[in-house]
């Protein structure tokens, strides 16, 4: 049985008269040593990102601002899951083997903690190889 995506809580920090801040640890709250953050910006709402699995790469996508909806397909099974980022203090934790597809509204700024340095090799871009690569191991 492959990792499961899952939606992590962050404690927010403040009040609404001061603000807010949100942390993100290794040893803590996040299951991997991050390696990497990455962060993506300005995405036209009409495109699809994503489209691809990660062989080893294990990620955490935060909506620091706006909204990300999130696609993802676990290798082991064939139906979606739709996770709807809106709030700054939520993180969806994607494991390794999973399709996933993010559409972005007009303001969202994405914010990525890896598992990994950039590799991109890691990266399986095709839907078929994807599905053909988990069909192989089992
Ligand atoms: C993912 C989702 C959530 C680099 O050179 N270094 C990097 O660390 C990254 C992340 C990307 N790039 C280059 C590779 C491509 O030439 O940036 C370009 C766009 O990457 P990509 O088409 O993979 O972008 P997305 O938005 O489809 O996917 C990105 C991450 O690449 C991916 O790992 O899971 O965000």
């Amino acid at each position: 049985m492959e990792k499961k995506s899952y939606l992590i809580p962050f404690q927010s920090i403040g009040e609404s008269s001061i603000g807010y801040i949100s942390v993100a640890e290794s040893a803590q709250n996040i299951p991997f040593e991050i390696k990497r953050v990455y962060w993506t910006y300005f995405t036209p709402e009409n495109i699809v990102r994503g489209r691809h699995a990660h062989r080893q790469t294990e990620q955490i996508l935060i909506a620091v601002a706006g909204r990300i909806t999130v696609t993802v397909e676990a290798a082991d099974d064939p139906i979606p899951q739709v996770f709807v980022l809106d709030h700054p203090n939520m993180g969806l934790y994607i494991p390794p083997s999973v399709w996933h597809t993010m559409q972005y509204s007009h303001s969202a700024v994405q914010l990525v903690l890896a598992s990994k340095e950039y590799d991109a090799t890691d990266y399986l871009r095709n839907y078929e190889e994807f599905k053909q690569i988990w069909s192989l191991k089992n």
